[in-house]
């Protein structure tokens, strides 16, 4: 058993490796050293999901096992997580949300995890709700109750992400009732993510003709816009004083550049490839730039201080893999906080600061499968 894995992981790995030079030969931040089997050797143990170099890490527990698991966000009492699943094998076609909780020891409990969302269409980016009894995410099941298709790749076959104009934002109970329909515009709206006051909501929307930030109010209502300049404007989080949000942007620059984002985005696709992270208040004034590293720079989550942000990167290599990270407001100390050699992202803190959940492809068997995992938070 042990020796047929080690053989599909040395297929894998060398692959892996072919994929990584071709796409990192182009890009100028490539990191020579970011072979995979040095990666590997650095786990704790054979039986460890952790690396040695993870020590902002410990106590980290695997959450689900299998299929596609991500962006598991924090109840606002640290004790569940909300979470995306798509598993064909298991019968769950297109993302679907799930809840589950977390033992006060930080393990997994022993209540499997419950879907949430009603199974028709498919579903995106779920948050809880104050009190933890309802949960937001959007869902296509109003446009069709099928899995929308997944788009082929786009120019020169680059990897696209679909902006499913179907989304719409709505409010359910934990046994898939839906309570509330947030938004009602023609256009994409997802990503919605609360304040830890509880007060306001952000999403993203296509409303405006271009993928913009908004907050709201929790029942839809006082629609603000954030952000109104030209790029991907997406994945925004608040910070810990909730005055405070930070998310990832493209910023097409060129005519070539700005002709190729705005054809992809008439045919409702965006190309995630060339991102970095802004910070603003949520007044929309004092947008500054955080990261100017390259590549893609994504999924950002403030530390619990404030002053700091996670976030995913694949700067460090150009293609695979992509790590967590950790850098100061002003872009400075940049910190590689997680080492697998695959994919590591969605870091988010819980509100009570001592955990860190995230998405990872460690520990799956050499499949491509990405799952949660939460631990301890070291500083
Ligand atoms: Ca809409
Ligand atoms: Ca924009």
């Amino acid at each position: 058993m042990k020796l047929n894995i080690a053989c599909v992981f040395a297929i894998v790995a060398s692959s892996a490796l072919i994929i990584g030079c071709s796409e990192s030969a182009s890009n100028p931040h490539s990191n020579p050293h970011s072979g995979g089997g040095d990666r590997e050797e650095n786990k704790l143990s054979e039986d460890s999901v952790t690396y040695e170099k993870e020590v902002h890490l410990s106590n980290m527990h695997q959450f689900t096992f299998g299929g596609d698991n991500a962006e598991a966000y924090w109840s606002f009492d640290s004790n569940s997580l909300v979470f995306q699943t798509s598993n064909p094998k298991g019968g769950i076609q297109c993302d679907q949300i799930f809840v589950m909780d977390v033992d006060a020891d930080g393990t997994p409990s022993e209540t499997p995890p419950r879907r949430v969302s009603n199974g028709l269409g498919r579903t995106t980016c779920a948050y809880y709700m104050p009190g933890d009894t309802t949960v937001v995410f959007a869902s296509t099941h109003l446009g069709s109750e099928e899995c929308p298709p997944v788009p082929e790749r786009g120019v020169e076959g680059r990897y696209v992400w679909p902006i499913y104009t179907d989304f719409e934002i709505f409010e359910t109970d934990l046994e898939g009732n839906v309570l509330n329909q947030l938004t009602d515009r023609p256009g994409y709206d997802a990503e919605a993510t609360l304040s830890p006051q509880g007060d306001k909501m952000v999403f993203t929307s296509t409303r405006t003709g271009d993928l913009e930030l908004f907050t709201c109010d929790l029942d839809g209502s006082n629609v603000f816009q954030v952000t109104n300049e030209l790029g991907y404007d997406g994945g925004a989080f608040f910070s810990p004083d909730g005055e405070w949000l930070v998310w990832r942007s493209s910023r097409p620059k060129t005519e070539e550049d700005i002709k190729k984002y705005k054809d992809l985005l008439a045919k409702d696709l965006v190309e995630p490839t060339d991102m970095e992270l802004f910070i603003g208040r949520v007044d929309g004034t004092e947008i500054r730039q955080v990261t100017q590293l390259g590549g893609a720079n994504w999924a950002p989550y403030f530390h619990p201080d404030g002053d700091k942000i996670l976030f995913s990167s694949n700067h460090h290599t150009g293609g695979f893999p992509f790590n967590i990270f950790m850098i100061n407001l002003d872009g400075t100390e940049l910190t590689q906080v997680t080492f697998d050699n695959a994919f590591d992202s969605f870091p988010m803190f819980s509100p009570d600061g001592k955990r860190l959940a995230f998405s990872s492809n460690r520990n799956n068997g050499r499949t491509r499968s990405t799952n949660v995992f939460v631990a301890n938070w070291v500083e």
